[in-house]
Parts: C-alpha cells; sequence; structure tokens
C-alpha cells in the first residue's frame, strides 16, 4: 500500500494530493493514508502536509529501492524483486543464502553499504556508504556449470553498455573489471553452486563507483581505480543506472538461454577489451605465465598463446598487460 501511495505522490507532480483522494482510491481511512505518509517521510521522503491541501511530494531519497529504481525498469524478470539494505555484510552472501532457501531468478539483493564486500580469491571490495552501487543478482539458469564464464561476462557487458551510454573510453578487463581511462570503476564477483551438468544457482555480484569524490575512494586505490562522478564531473543517478543495467541484462541473458546466442555480449566484450591483442602476464595461485590474448571464445573463456606456440582457452586469471 506504502508503495501505491507514494507512485500516486508521484503521479502527482508538483501538484497537492488530498487524503480524502487517496483514502478514496485504495479503501483505507484517512488515519490509515497519514500512517503510510508518516513511514515514507521516516524513509526519506520529504512530503508536504496541509490539511486543506493534502499532500504533495517534495523529493526523494537517493536510495535503490524497487520504488526509486522501477521507473526505468523494462524487464519481466529481473530486478522485479528487490531486497534493500542501508548496510549488510556482502551482498553475495545474502543472495546465497536466500537462493539456497528458495528465491527465485530475478531477485535483486542491493545494499547501500557492506560492512564485508566481496572480491575475488578473499579480496576486499571497498565502497563509501550511498555512493556506488553493490548488488548481487540471483540467476537459476537451465545451464550446464561450464556456462558460469558467460554469464560473467554478460554481467560486464550490460554493466559497460550502460555506462558507455554515459562515457566514452570504458573498457573490459577480462574477466571481470570495468575501465573507464583505464582505471577500475566497477568489479563482477560470479559465485555459483550446483553440479558439473546442472547448476543451481549463481550470483552475480556487481560492485561499482558512481558518485565518490577523489576523498571518497580508498587512498591505497587512488591510482587505480575511479569513480563516474570523478570521470564525468557530475552526479550521476544510481538508480537509472541501476535498471539500465538490468534492462540490458536481461536481454543478454535471455538471448543466451533462449537461442544459446552470446554474440551481443561477446562482442561487447572484444570491441571493449583492453587486453585483446595484447600480451600479457596471466597470475592464478602461484602459478604464471607469460601470454598473448588471442580473443574471446563461444563460452566466453578467454582464448591465450603462450610463448612456446601453445594455446589455451582460460576460465579465470589475474592479468596485466606487459609493455
Ligand atoms: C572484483 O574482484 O573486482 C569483484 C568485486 C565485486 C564486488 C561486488 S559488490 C556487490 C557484491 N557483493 C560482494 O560482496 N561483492 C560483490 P577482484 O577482481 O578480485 O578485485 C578486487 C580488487 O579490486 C581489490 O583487491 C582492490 O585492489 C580493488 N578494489 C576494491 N574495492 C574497489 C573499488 N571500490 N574500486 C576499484 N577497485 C577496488
Amino acid at each position: 500500500m506504502k508503495s501505491e501511495i507514494l507512485s500516486v505522490l508521484k503521479q502527482g507532480g508538483l501538484g497537492f494530493v488530498s487524503g480524502q483522494e487517496i483514502s478514496r482510491k485504495f479503501g483505507i481511512t484517512r488515519a490509515a493514508v497519514w500512517k503510510y505518509i508518516k513511514q515514507l517521510q521516516n524513509e526519506g521522503y520529504t512530503i508536504e502536509s496541509t490539511p486543506k491541501n493534502g499532500y504533495k511530494l517534495i523529493s526523494c531519497p537517493d536510495v535503490l529501492t524497487y520504488d526509486e529504481i522501477s521507473e526505468n525498469l523494462k524487464t519481466q524478470h529481473i530486478g522485479r524483486k528487490i531486497i534493500h539494505f542501508s548496510s549488510i555484510g556482502s551482498t553475495n552472501d545474502k543472495a546465497k543464502e536466500l537462493a539456497e532457501s528458495g528465491e527465485p531468478e530475478g531477485t535483486v539483493v542491493v545494499s547501500e553499504e557492506q560492512t564485508n564486500g566481496k572480491g575475488r580469491v578473499g579480496r576486499k571490495w571497498i565502497s563509501e556508504a550511498y555512493k556506488g552501487i553493490l548488488m548481487s543478482i540471483i540467476l537459476k539458469p537451465n545451464i550446464d556449470m561450464s556456462a558460469v564464464t558467460l554469464v560473467t561476462q554478460i554481467g560486464c557487458a550490460s554493466v559497460g553498455s550502460a555506462i558507455n551510454k554515459l562515457t566514452d573510453n570504458v573498457q573490459v578487463k577480462w574477466p571481470n573489471d570495468i575501465l573507464i581511462n583505464g582505471k577500475k570503476i566497477c568489479g563482477v564477483l560470479t559465485e555459483s553452486a550446483g553440479e558439473a551438468d546442472k547448476t543451481d544457482y549463481i550470483i552475480l555480484g556487481i560492485g561499482i563507483n558512481v558518485n565518490q569524490t577523489e576523498s571518497e575512494l580508498p587512498e591505497s586505490l587512488s591510482v587505480t581505480s575511479t569513480s563516474l562522478k570523478i570521470e564525468m564531473k557530475r552526479d550521476i543517478s544510481r538508480q537509472i543506472l541501476v535498471s539500465d543495467i538490468f534492462n540490458e541484462f536481461e536481454k543478454q541473458y535471455q538471448k543466451m538461454q533462449e537461442c544459446n546466442n552470446a554474440d551481443e555480449t561477446l562482442n561487447f566484450c572484444r570491441m571493449h577489451s583492453n587486453i585483446i591483442g595484447k600480451n600479457v602476464l596471466l597470475k592464478r595461485n602461484d602459478w604464471q605465465s607469460k601470454a598473448k590474448a588471442i580473443d574471446l571464445n563461444q563460452q566466453g573463456q578467454l582464448m591465450v598463446r603462450y610463448n612456446d606456440g601453445t594455446c589455451e582457452s582460460i576460465s579465470s586469471a589475474d592479468i596485466s598487460i606487459l609493455k
């Protein structure tokens, strides 16, 4: 009911909507309308209220709730249910817990802050509260586990395409980073469970630096990371960016699932790759090797040629570009 009342106030634009009109529309008492208005005010909505004119929405909080994201959302499933937290350890951990207890595909866990944000192999993802996007999409695809690498690429391509609408110089650093002007703006963390021939669930975690200023990014990352605000010198709507990512993601994910076609994803990742055609150093645990990055294959793996001439397609590695 609260969401419905908010939506009536939003449709009212800059005008007042009378309490009587709202109570009649939803068949609730005026006292009940007042209770919901109070709840909205407690959530950060500024609503002017006068006994004579009713209620007028003055401003909305900068939060990533469904009510604030849905206006621009064109999806059927992805992001149609958002579980929103002000603060949480890790959205990936919460999404995993929910996926295991039956939460369906498409639900997204979003938090304004993470106290234990995770990167790959035990690394950390750090973000100032209310400045970035920290979210995890629950997926339950009807595919085998080998497609997890491709799902990570769909995550990168959908974030990359949404950011590409705002600014140039977007690059995808296989397997899981988005860069602007050579600096990291987004990291994707895909975690999955299942058996070789059947995926139980995939959690696609996405962290994006949006409205952080230079001083709000960790000092230790100041040389390697950036935010959209730093690059574009203005505040960016986190709500529109999130809905654009969901719109892009669902389109590409459906093509992969229903038509076995990942061309759009792979072409975006190839076209914007900062490593294809370059000599790179690959590292994984205590193994490392020099190679040339050749291309992405249809599974989203990176095809590399080692210095001894042998070729391999790999699913993960830490990569640095060699001069
Ligand atoms: C990643 O790992 O880049 C994946 C990051 C995924 C974060 C999201 S947030 C929502 C969801 N819930 C989670 O708990 N995680 C996901 P990796 O490639 O291992 O890179 C990690 C490295 O990126 C760190 O060791 C730092 O060097 C760097 N880093 C950490 N925070 C950063 C930031 N805010 N901006 C840029 N770089 C950062």
